[in-house]
């Protein structure tokens, strides 16, 4: 009999061929094990969809608060050269694009070939971006302006860029509840699902959709 859930992504109605996408993956570095699991899920999932390991890059920041900022200027540093701007355009964008961090150990498709000062692999368009950060609630209201801030922020920069931007933020109460989501959880429920794999589906699906219906 098949499972009674209801909740959670069901599997998508065509299978997306993702083999012609690029995708940038933005992760925050707070709550550590947390995001490596998500982005390992998020990657994993891409490639199971046929994203080349060549078409994925992975940036960082600081915490989620700077994800939205993160995502504009990875969306615009394409766009930019695909434009044939002036060459002062690319420069400016690239040493904006410098100030995302990039130097901590992450999953090994965030190799010197992504490095920020290289303008090469960021200058080419993405298909879709994939911002992925995890807020813990505290006992101050800085979970709320913060969930709050990135939400919308990163709603507005797909609608004013028209590049798909995946929501890849977790807004949990408690530590439990993000190991959970993020597939390593401790309790007796279970390690959970990673929702990094609902991420790196809904990037392919969102490209291939953004690209027949534009
Ligand atoms: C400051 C802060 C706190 C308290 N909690 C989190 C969190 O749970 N998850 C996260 O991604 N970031 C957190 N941050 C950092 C902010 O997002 C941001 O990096 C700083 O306020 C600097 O702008």
């Amino acid at each position: 009999m098949s499972d009674p859930t209801i909740k959670g992504l069901p599997p998508p109605p065509t299978k997306f061929d993702g083999s012609n996408f690029r995708i940038a993956i933005v992760h925050a570095r707070w709550n550590d094990a947390i995001i490596k699991s998500l982005v390992e899920g998020t990657i994993n999932k891409l490639k199971e969809q046929g994203v080349k390991q060549e078409n994925i890059v992975v940036k960082s920041v600081p915490g989620s608060y700077e994800l939205p900022f993160a995502t504009k200027q990875l969306i615009e540093a394409g766009k930019i050269q695909s434009s044939n701007a002036a060459p002062s355009m690319i420069a400016s964008t690239t040493n904006l694009l410098s100030l995302i961090d990039n130097t901590t150990s992450q999953p090994s498709t965030e190799k010197k070939t992504d490095n920020a000062s290289n303008s090469g692999p960021l200058t080419k368009p993405f298909d879709a971006i994939i911002p992925i950060g995890c807020l813990i609630k505290g006992s101050t209201m800085h979970f709320e302006y913060i969930c709050d801030a990135v939400t919308h922020g990163l709603m507005k920069v797909q609608l004013e860029t028209g590049t798909p931007v995946i929501f890849g933020v977790l807004t949990a109460l408690n530590d439990d509840q993000a190991l959970e989501r993020a597939g390593i959880g401790r309790t007796e429920k279970g390690k959970g699902h990673n929702h990094g794999e609902d991420w790196g589906l809904a990037a392919v699906e969102l490209a291939a959709q953004n690209q027949d219906w534009s």
